[in-house]
C-alpha cells in the first residue's frame, strides 16, 4: 500500500469511530473454527450482493476491512473481525444466490444454524437488504428465525442512493409497517435506510452497533439532548 493510500484509509472516518482498530481475525468454514464465544458480537447477514461488506466497512469507518465483491456468492465463510479483546463484528456468508450447488447450500445452512443458533455472545443481527427489493422470502425467513429465538434484528435498507428521497421514505415506512404487523413490538426488529455510497445512515447504524456491543461513549460529546417531549434516560447505561 502506498503512503497516500494508507493515509486516505486512515482519514476515512468522519468522527473517531470506536471500530477504528478493528482487524480481521479469520474466516471460519466450520463451527470448530469460531473464535471463543465470550464477550459481545454483532453479525451481518443478507442476500449475496445486498451490500453487507460495504456496510460493514462504512460503519467501521475502515475501507477494505471486509472484501467487497463484484461477483455475488463469493464469500462462503463466516468472517470474524476483532474490535477489541471482548468485541467482534461478524460478516456472515450471503444467501439466495441461485447458482450455488446444493451441497454448498447445505453446508451454508449448517454453518449458519450453528452460528445463529448457538452463539451466546451474539447481541444482535443486522439483516442487510437492497432497498429496491426488501423482504424477499429468504429475508423474511431469516428475520422470523431470529425473532423466534429472541435474537434482536436490525434491518439495514441499503443502496438507498438508488432510490429517490420519496421512494426511499415510502420503502422505510412500508418495511416498518410489515415488520410491526408480522412480529409485533416484542419482535425487537428495527429498520433504517442506509447508503454505503453516500454514507447516509452511518451514525444511526454505528450507534446501534455501539449499544449492542456495550461500547460506552467516552468524552461527553455535545449532543442535541433537549428535543421536544420528556427527557428519557440514556441508552446503554448499565443497571
Ligand atoms: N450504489 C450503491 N452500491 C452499493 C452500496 N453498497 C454496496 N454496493 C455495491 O453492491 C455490490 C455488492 O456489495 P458487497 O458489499 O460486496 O455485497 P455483499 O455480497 O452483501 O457483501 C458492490 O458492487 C458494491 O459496490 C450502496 O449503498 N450504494
Ligand atoms: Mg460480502
Amino acid at each position: 500500500m502506498t503512503d497516500k493510500k494508507a493515509a486516505s484509509r486512515r482519514a476515512a472516518p468522519r468522527r473517531e469511530s470506536p471500530f477504528r482498530l478493528t482487524t480481521f481475525i479469520l474466516g471460519a468454514a466450520r463451527p470448530a473454527q469460531f473464535p471463543a464465544d465470550a464477550g459481545w458480537e454483532v453479525a451481518l447477514a443478507g442476500r449475496s450482493n445486498a451490500g453487507k461488506s460495504s456496510a460493514l466497512n462504512v460503519i467501521a469507518g475502515l475501507r477494505g476491512l471486509a472484501r467487497i465483491s463484484k461477483t455475488p456468492g463469493r464469500t462462503r465463510e463466516i468472517n470474524f473481525f476483532r474490535v477489541d479483546e471482548q468485541r467482534r463484528l461478524v460478516d456472515l456468508p450471503g444467501y439466495g444466490y441461485a447458482k450455488v450447488p446444493t451441497p454448498m447450500k447445505e453446508a451454508w445452512q449448517r454453518l449458519m444454524e450453528a452460528y445463529l443458533g448457538g452463539r451466546r455472545s451474539l447481541r444482535g443481527l443486522i439483516v442487510v437488504m437492497d432497498s429496491r427489493h426488501p423482504l424477499t422470502d429468504y429475508d423474511r425467513h431469516m428475520v422470523a428465525w431470529c425473532v423466534e429465538r429472541g435474537i434482536a434484528v436490525h434491518i439495514l435498507l441499503t443502496k438507498a442512493d438508488k432510490l429517490s428521497r420519496g421512494a426511499a421514505s415510502a420503502t422505510l415506512h412500508s418495511v416498518r409497517a410489515t415488520v410491526l404487523r408480522e412480529y409485533g413490538v416484542e419482535g425487537r426488529v428495527s429498520v433504517q435506510l442506509f447508503s454505503a455510497l453516500k454514507r447516509s445512515g452511518e451514525e444511526e447504524a454505528r450507534d446501534l452497533f455501539s449499544h449492542w456491543l456495550e461500547i460506552k461513549k467516552k468524552a461527553p460529546v455535545k449532543k442535541r439532548e433537549e428535543g421536544p417531549g420528556p427527557k428519557r434516560p440514556g441508552l446503554g447505561k448499565p443497571g
